[in-house]
């Protein structure tokens, strides 16, 4: 017989599937925007987190790997915050994951849905192990840990109870704040639109691409999606884009050109961060 190794080595059992239900969890969080959040801090407080801000669970084999996508322009103060919370939430969730921030490069109007596009491709790039894609602002936190960030056989809409909508669903259809698509999922709605520019629409337009290829949302329990947003007010270059009515009307012509089959950008730099990888991107501008 062999002798007893001391330390796993490479031929140590596999470690057991990470349970359905992941033991630890805290429930209901208290959550606050009001004391500052050095990043030196969320750093000690998370050392198993990896170079890029990855991470895997040390006693489980997670079923999924979770890229977590964040669109994301001057919002240092937010993303501190972001990164405090959710690294341990993700943690005791026992998820391998990685976290995405994908700076828009320049001055010129925002493109939520083109950046997490753009986080798609190149999250793949990064690892072609990633077979669940989470898109999150970076000012929304989830209250309750109960809210998994996983991947299911429909796309899923986590941040559905909000503080500012009164911790409601505001309407029927709505997608906004925090969604996930496995990656056969995405694919199979090409993608989210490129031509979005400004604040809103874009999130309607992805809801109408779920419905119109016979998919439908799944959503937690009210009492379990709820989150708070870090109070913010319209950013610059970020105006509401009074082309999203009409656009939202015509996702079924416009979905089959318009996707991640049609995304053009330059990435202009990775750096993998302690706690994240930023990704500053080049999008173009609106024509
Ligand atoms: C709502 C939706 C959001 C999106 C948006 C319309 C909620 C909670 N969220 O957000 O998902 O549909 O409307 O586009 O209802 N960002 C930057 N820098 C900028 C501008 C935006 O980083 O200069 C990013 C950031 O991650 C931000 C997100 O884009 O959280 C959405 O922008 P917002 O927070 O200004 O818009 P909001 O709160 O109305
Ligand atoms: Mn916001």
């Amino acid at each position: 017989p062999e002798a007893p190794s001391a330390r796993p080595g490479p031929t140590a059992p596999a470690l057991p599937p990470c349970p359905d239900l992941p033991p630890g969890l805290v429930g209901r969080l208290l959550i606050e925007f009001t004391s500052p959040m050095p990043l030196e801090r969320v750093q000690r407080e998370n050392p198993g987190v990896l170079l890029g801000g990855r991470y895997t669970p040390p006693d489980c084999t997670p079923a999924q790997t979770v890229a977590v996508i964040i669109p994301f322009r001057h919002r240092e103060h937010h993303l501190r915050y972001w990164l405090h919370y959710l690294h341990p939430i993700l943690r005791r969730q026992r998820l391998r994951y990685g976290i995405y921030v994908i700076n828009q490069h320049g001055e010129d109007t925002f493109n939520r849905a083109k950046l997490l596009n753009v986080g798609f491709l190149e999250a793949l790039k990064e690892d072609a192990a990633y077979d669940c894609f989470i898109f999150s602002d970076v000012d929304l936190v989830p209250m309750d840990d109960r809210n998994l960030y996983r991947c299911g056989d429909q796309p899923r809409h986590f941040a559905i109870a909000m503080d500012k909508f009164g911790f409601r669903l505001p309407y029927a259809g709505y997608f906004g704040g925090v969604s996930g698509l496995s990656k056969a999922q995405f694919l199979r709605i090409n993608g989210f639109p490129n031509e979005y520019w400004g604040w809103g629409g874009e999130d309607d337009d992805i809801f109408n691409r779920i419905s119109l290829t016979g998919m439908k949302i799944s959503r937690p329990d009210i009492r379990i999606g709820r989150y708070r947003m870090i109070k913010h007010d319209r950013d610059k270059h970020n105006e509401p884009n009074p082309q999203r009515f009409t656009k939202i009307q015509n996702t079924k012509l416009t979905m089959k050109r318009d996707g991640i089959g049609s995304v053009r950008y330059q990435v202009l730099e990775v750096s993998r961060q302690p706690l994240f990888t930023n990704i500053t991107v080049d999008i173009g501008r609106p024509p």
